[in-house]
């Protein structure tokens, strides 16, 4: 796992080296669009909310929280030896996931990427049971089999992180279709990166949804870089969200500062996949704090860049919008110790977990009588 974790970071460095000379030579950015880190941004709209609504902002702000920390954890554990193969943190797109999730049902169903950890804890997963995967451990979601790329959780529909770019996206579709075939009133919501627009399953994917009128909602999370390439430098129109008129789909294009505003846009196409049975096409606009792996040093970005970003941080607006709402800060803390503690008690439960054995390889290999 080591040598292939080497290898991707090879080919990130390809990116900075000799591929890059050529890649120079030619006209990059067909479309001549402003680069997107200068696009305006909407000013903060934080208004006067009911206590409600500062109870649910409160909710999510400690789904981002704890999906910051249940990362950072990952990424020590990484550092230590104790996570083997690739690990791809979420830190600084959290706002996607849990705004998103936060507009489902617990029954609707979430499939996606690789960069899957904070997905699956916004959709319900444990935190022992995922840092326990990444442990390797048998207590973890797929039995420590998986690891950080295919976190799997039946009981909360959470239908895995897939490590092929795009080829989870027909998959999507099919489950979508399933749930209109079985009149089960159920949403799919399909995440992916804006590295998967350019593959075919995407195209596939899109297609089948528009053409079946499947209840389904695409979320590409533009996280401005595929690996060490920036989007300017793979697609000759960086409006990603423009891929859904061919399709005669819905499409929405938004920056993913406020979580509220994440879950009331995605709130939207689902409640337009559930009672009108029509997909949507939505492309959120965010940004990855960390490398695309933690093989990757991120040369290929500066670091006003990254400041820039941080500076935006959801989890830092969502923390001051519930002080602005009137949260008291000693209420905040409670609630970030919380978080710490059963952060603390996920690692340890990772930690002291066995190693799985032997005897469980066929009852996961095979179905029937030997099916686990
Ligand atoms: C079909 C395929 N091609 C290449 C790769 C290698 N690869 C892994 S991640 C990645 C970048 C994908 O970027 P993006 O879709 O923007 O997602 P992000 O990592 O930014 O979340 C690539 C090229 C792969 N896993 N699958
Ligand atoms: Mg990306």
């Amino acid at each position: 796992m080591r040598n292939e974790e080497r290898s991707e970071s090879q080919d990130e460095g390809g990116d900075r080296g000799g591929t890059r000379t050529r890649l120079a030579l030619l006209p990059m950015q067909a479309n001549s669009q402003v680069p997107l880190t200068s696009e305006p941004r909407p000013p903060p709209t934080m208004q006067p909310r009911p206590k409600e609504d500062v109870d649910h902002l409160a909710k999510l702000y400690r789904q981002m929280f704890l999906i910051r920390r249940v990362e950072e954890e990952s990424a020590r554990g990484y550092a230590e030896g104790k996570i083997g193969g690739f690990l791809h943190l979420y830190i600084g797109q959290e706002a996607v996931g849990v705004g998103a999730i936060a507009a489902l049902r617990p029954d609707d169903y979430v499939i996606t990427t690789y960069r899957d950890h904070g997905i699956a804890l916004a959709k319900g997963m444990s935190p022992r049971a995922l840092l326990a995967e990444l442990f390797g451990k048998a207590t973890g979601c797929s039995r420590g089999l998986g690891g950080s790329m295919h976190m799997f959780d039946r009981e909360h529909n959470m239908l895995g992180g897939y490590g092929i770019v795009g080829g989870h996206i027909p998959l999507a579709a099919g489950v979508a279709f399933a749930s209109k075939y079985r009149e089960d009133g159920r949403v799919t919501l399909c995440f992916f990166g804006e590295g998967a627009v350019s593959i075919g399953g995407f195209h596939e994917g899109l297609s089948l949804a528009a053409l079946w009128k499947l209840p389904i909602v695409f979320i590409c999370e533009n996280n401005e870089y595929s690996m060490g390439t920036p989007l300017s430098r793979s697609m000759s129109v960086e409006d990603v969200s423009l891929k859904a008129p061919g399709y005669g789909m819905e499409r929405d294009r938004f920056f993913a500062d406020d979580v509220l505003e994440v879950e009331r846009r995605i709130g939207d196409a689902v409640r337009r996949a559930r009672e009108e049975s029509a997909p949507t096409l939505i492309e959120v606009r965010t940004y990855r704090f960390r490398g695309h792996s933690m093989s990757d040093p991120a040369k290929y970005r500066t670091q006003a860049e990254l400041d820039e970003h941080k500076q935006r941080d959801s989890l830092g607006r969502a923390r001051s919008g519930l002080i602005e709402q009137g949260m008291a800060e000693a209420r905040i803390d409670a609630l970030e110790k919380a978080v710490e503690a059963e952060v603390a008690d996920a690692v340890k439960f990772a930690h002291e977990s066995p190693e799985p054995t032997l005897d469980i390889l066929e009852s996961t290999t095979y179905s029937g009588p030997f099916a686990y």
